[in-house]
């Protein structure tokens, strides 16, 4: 009779912040576990998931991902979005977990095998000020860490994206109703070059530094931030600039060598196509959750590899440890990888998903488990309900409301 999909069910909990998990079970008992969390909005990914997509699931080969892939994703008519893309990817994930154990080996075996003996990680430091930061970033480094993305509070902002109290875990969704913070452009161009100068004066040449300017600037603005920083030789900055209107990358590129990264936001192929084809990014940062799982993100790393653009994966907290495990076993996959970014989960994620793969001198590896080698542990999920929890908004000083 063959395998056949017998069941699929949601699992919303909250151990530390809100994961939506999708779980597709088979005739034969094995089972395959799909990431859908999409932060702020995480309950619309679980109708989508429940009223439209598990009843079309029932009853068929869960081997065929592909087609049922593009029944999701053509099939549906309204096509792309956060929202259905984050549902396909949960499905996707799934049935990659599902093959992968159906044949007993792990995932990246799966996608044809290894490329690299490890994958490259940076972690998030952030500081309230110049030296605080500095030394957070020297913490990741003495932890092991070869690169490291560096946030800093501002002088006269109250508060400003990527800085927190918390230094490991660091969970922008802090409210039950979004939280302000303020936004200066000029203060913050002329902030960040200093950061960077220190770094490098107290930690040398041989850490990779990251920075993630999160969406605030215009091209102009962006380009002469590019500029500044390009004596500091950082890895990459990312989302320099809101990626809507991609032409701004021109002017972007035409000022400056510093690498460039984008896409956490981006949910398919045609959200970078012009971006990757006119080499206006370095860095594609979509991951396998919000584009569409692995199937979808192995056609924009294709796509990537032709005009020697990289992989960067997304991976803060609200990218669920079967995400990460997923995004894990491609990179390890992935010919043109670049970097995986990896924000540690909460002591009370890691109990509630447990998994294989493991942190050493600056790498991920997958351990030795099956597949993508992330489980859930659904009695202990069931004991942390899901909270309503928003992403912060931004406002200009005079209260004109900004990108966050
Ligand atoms: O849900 C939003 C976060 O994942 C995002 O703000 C984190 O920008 C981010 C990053 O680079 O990790
Ligand atoms: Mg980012």
């Amino acid at each position: 009779m063959g395998l056949k999909i017998e069941e699929a069910r949601v699992i919303v909990c909250c151990p530390g912040r809100n994961f939506v998990t999708l779980k597709i079970i088979t005739n034969e008992g094995i089972y395959g576990l799909g990431d859908a969390t999409l932060n702020g909005r995480e309950l619309s990914v679980v109708s989508y998931l429940e009223d439209h997509v598990i009843p079309c699931l029932i009853g068929r080969d869960p081997h065929q991902i592909e087609d049922i892939w593009q029944f999701l994703y053509r099939g549906a008519y309204w096509r792309r979005g956060p929202i259905t893309m984050s549902a396909i990817a949960a499905v996707d994930t799934a049935l990659w977990d599902i093959k992968a154990k159906a044949a007993g080996l792990p995932l990246y075996q799966m996608l044809g095998g290894k490329s690299r003996t490890g994958v490259m990680v940076y972690g998030h430091a952030n500081g309230r000020d110049i030296e605080e930061t500095v030394e957070e970033v020297g913490r990741y480094i003495e932890i092991g860490y070869q690169a490291v993305r560096a946030q800093c509070g501002i002088p006269g902002l109250p508060s400003t994206y990527g800085v927190s109290n918390d230094k490991m875990f660091y969970e922008p969704a802090d409210a039950d109703l979004p939280s302000e913070n303020i936004w200066s452009t000029s203060r913050y161009l002329d902030h960040v070059p200093k950061l960077f100068e220190k770094l490098r004066q107290v930690h040398g040449w041989d850490v990779h530094l990251l920075h993630d300017v999160h969406h605030r600037l215009t091209p102009i603005e962006a380009a002469r931030l590019g500029q500044s920083l390009e004596p500091m030789r950082l890895f990459w900055l990312e989302d320099i600039v809101p990626a809507e209107n991609q032409e701004g990358f021109r002017i972007i590129r035409n000022h400056t060598t510093t690498p460039l990264a984008v896409g956490e936001v981006f949910n398919t192929i045609w959200d970078c196509k012009n971006l990757i084809e006119e080499q206006l990014i370095d860095y594609i940062r979509s991951t396998v959750v919000h584009a569409g799982g692995i199937t979808h993100l192995r056609r924009i790393a294709d796509l990537a590899g032709l005009y020697h653009v990289k992989t960067g994966c997304h991976g803060a907290t609200d990218l669920s440890p079967v995400c990460m495990g997923a995004a894990l076993n491609f990179d390890l996959w992935v010919p043109n990888f670049g970097i995986q970014e990896y924000m540690r989960h909460a002591e009370v994620t890691d109990e509630v998903f447990p998994h294989h793969y493991y942190f050493s001198n600056g790498f991920l590896h997958p351990g030795e488990s099956p597949v993508h080698g992330v489980d859930l542990d659904e009695k202990l999920a069931a004991k942390y309900p899901y909270q309503r929890a928003y992403l912060p908004v931004t406002r200009l000083e005079d209260g004109t409301m900004w990108n966050w």
